[in-house]
């Protein structure tokens, strides 16, 4: 990269830094914890939004980011969650979302209803990981089908991440993977990752999701 570009980005990502104190901020005196989703596509962010509205009575709303579609805000809508959705396609297809978009979105949508906000960001574990969005905690999923060596091989999502919830536990019986691997390599690039393993599908390890969340907002 050259030196030009790289003034440029250390402009951009210290601009989206003060945007997203400013946004944590003014997220904590409405009263709205905002919880900021990292994953590869297809881990299982959408459905986990969809399970977990009925474990909860916390009033839920979730800022959706994709490159194209609007097809995640259609299915969190349709499980009752107040939803909204960002397109970066138009903008030249950003693999990541910045704290400006994300108080823009909350501002269109209206948080005044929410107690618990989530940002379900672009799936891919490199960009995310960069831009802090405003978040009160952020979390990475991490599927079983996707290999013991992700968090090792892409470590600044792990490192960025609070919260690890290791997805799709109910396929263990049909593949070669070492779930203890995975926590071990959780570990070793985060050892203060907290670790929680469920199945939107079966609903296995959702009460332990649901003590996240409840623990996080009676702070
Ligand atoms: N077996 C199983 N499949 C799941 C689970 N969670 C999600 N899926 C499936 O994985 C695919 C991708 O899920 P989605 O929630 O769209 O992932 P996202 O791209 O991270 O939002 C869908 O076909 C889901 O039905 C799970 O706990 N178990
Ligand atoms: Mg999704």
């Amino acid at each position: 990269m050259e030196k030009k570009e790289i003034k440029v980005m250390q402009k951009i990502i210290s601009e989206n830094d003060r945007l997203a104190d400013e946004l944590r901020k003014s997220m904590t005196d409405k009263g709205v914890f905002l919880i900021n989703m990292m994953s590869s596509p297809g881990s299982g962010k959408t459905s986990l939004i969809e399970s977990t509205v009925k474990y909860t009575d916390t009033k839920i709303g979730v800022i959706e980011g994709d490159i194209h579609t609007t097809l995640d805000a259609e299915r969190v809508a349709a499980a009752g969650v107040k939803a909204y959705q960002i397109n970066t396609g138009p903008f030249g297809g950003d693999c990541h979302l910045e704290a400006g978009w994300i108080a823009a979105a909350a501002k269109e949508m209206g948080v005044d209803d929410v107690e618990l906000l989530f940002v379900e960001n672009i799936g891919n574990l490199v960009c995310p990981a960069e831009f802090d969005v405003g978040s009160h905690k952020n979390m990475i999923l991490l599927s079983v089908t996707e290999g013991e060596d992700k968090p090792l091989k892409y470590p600044l999502a792990f490192r960025e991440s609070q919260l690890c919830i290791i997805s799709k536990i109910d396929l263990l019986p049909y593949l070669d993977i070492d779930i203890n691997k995975i926590r071990e390599n959780l570990k070793k690039v985060n050892p203060a990752i907290e670790i929680i393993e469920l199945s939107s599908k079966t609903g296995d390890g959702m009460e332990k999701w649901r003590d996240f969340l409840d623990m996080n907002l009676k702070k």
